[in-house]
């Protein structure tokens, strides 16, 4: 078998950056991308045959742990039943009921494959319902690739720098109306000159692609007022957060009903479904009910949607998500603490099950102050913890992550080894 030097050379010759998904390259952070063989609980091994402990989580869908045992039964005996049948299942209506049932503000909903095809979907449909075209977001945000939102955005293209991407064309973008997260005066004016244009405003509730960021209680509650008061429709991106800041995602935490929220990663279990829904009368403007069009031939899929009700399941449980905040809080205390003994500039906070480490004084609040952080600093941080066996998202851009499956033990072992990672960064 091939290592992981050898794999990514290899892959480098018929995939574009040698990756599916261009954060996964280690371009800002340097060296060679680890080819994962498995995984178990908290635990990756890599091609070379190195074990890690995981806070990537695959990007958050991970909640339970790898292959947690009740996903896998579930997922091996929607299989043995069939792959995809294109048509509808009663595992599929199981999953729509179990959404509507765990978050209040969603009367109807759409299963789609993945978070992309979700805020997309949610957009059109925002469009559709209200007539009107522009939207808002807000710098540093990220809600999937699709072409109106692909405008200053975080994630991937944050980390290398580009927050727009080549390839949407000027007369889509124009549509986009991007402002600063957490600004009310900004939010304040922007509805004061283009209110009966906008059709929806779409944020992620904890951003956790510009690294992690918390929204002030007055810029949300302000957001809702001024979409209600302007027939704006006010979608909550909560692909990342949703099951995974708490029981009912960020809008469980902060008492805020939008009119939609997109969902995906946890919903999925590791397997592509996502989703988005809403307010009963908007949702009944989605075809075949109205005339807004969406489709996907792997929409609902069996296997996929077995995944997510098996992880929902264990998600739902009493007490999940007071353990799974723990587990992150006790994580982000030690950083800091580490930190602290080396005189390092260094904060780190967590929700629920997300967090941020930030190489700079105070807590970030907006892009600005994220783009304020030491990154060369956080890259030789991420290379001496992958050294000592911790996998921490290869950029200073994205939120990390933890599951059931991390111990008392796990955290306490990443907290040693971030002491020993912070001293080496000092001297080095
Ligand atoms: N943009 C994703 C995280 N915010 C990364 C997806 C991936 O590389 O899998």
């Amino acid at each position: 078998m091939n290592n992981n030097e050898q794999l990514f050379a290899r892959a480098q010759k018929t995939i574009p950056g040698g990756v599916n998904s261009p954060v996964r390259a280690f371009r800002s952070v340097g060296g060679t991308p680890r080819f994962f063989v498995s995984g178990a609980g908290s635990r990756l091994v890599d091609a070379d045959g190195k074990e890690y402990i995981d806070f990537v989580g695959s990007w958050g869908p991970a909640i339970v742990g790898h292959a947690h045992p009740a996903v896998i039964d579930a997922v091996q005996r929607a299989a043995a039943q069939g792959l995809s049948f294109g048509a509808p299942t009663e595992a599929e209506v199981e999953l729509a009921e179990l959404l509507c049932a765990m978050l209040p503000s969603l009367e109807m909903v759409r299963l789609v494959s993945s978070g992309t095809e979700a805020t997309m979907s949610a957009i059109r449909l925002a469009r559709g319902f209200t007539g009107r075209d522009a939207i808002v977001k807000f710098e540093g945000c990220y809600h999937g690739h699709a072409d109106s939102l692909l405008v200053k955005a975080g994630s991937g293209l944050l980390t290398f720098g580009n927050p727009s991407s080549g390839g949407v064309p000027e007369d889509f973008a124009k549509h986009t109306l991007v402002l600063d997260y957490n600004d009310i005066g900004q939010l304040e004016d922007t509805f004061a000159r283009a209110a009966d244009r906008i059709a929806a405003v779409i944020l992620e509730p904890v951003v956790g692609n510009m690294n992690l960021i918390q929204p002030s209680p007055a810029f949300i509650r302000r957001l809702r007022e001024l979409c209600s008061q302007h027939g704006s429709l006010l979608i909550y991106d909560e692909v990342m957060t949703g099951f995974r800041v708490g029981p009912q995602g960020a809008q469980g935490l902060h008492g805020i009903t939008p009119d939609l929220t997109t969902l995906g990663k946890v919903i999925g279990g590791g397997m592509p479904v996502g989703a988005f829904g809403g307010r009963r009368d908007v949702m009944q403007h989605i075809a075949p009910l109205g005339p807004v069009y969406q489709a996907g031939t792997l929409s609902g899929n069996p296997v996929a949607v077995a995944a997510g009700l098996a992880t929902l399941k264990i998600v739902g449980e009493p007490g999940f998500h007071d353990r799974l905040g723990q587990t992150a809080a006790r994580l982000v205390d030690g950083l800091e603490a580490a930190a602290r003994e080396a005189e390092i500039a260094f904060r780190a906070q967590s929700v629920g099950g997300m967090f941020g480490i930030y190489f700079r004084d105070g807590l970030p609040a907006s892009y600005a102050e994220v783009m304020q952080s030491d990154r060369e600093r956080f890259n030789r941080f991420f290379h001496a913890m992958l050294d000592r066996g911790v996998y921490l998202a290869p950029s200073a851009f994205e939120a990390g992550f933890v599951s059931a499956a991390h111990s008392p033990a796990d955290i306490e072992t990443t907290v040693a080894l971030a002491r020993e990672a912070f001293a080496a960064i000092r001297q080095g």
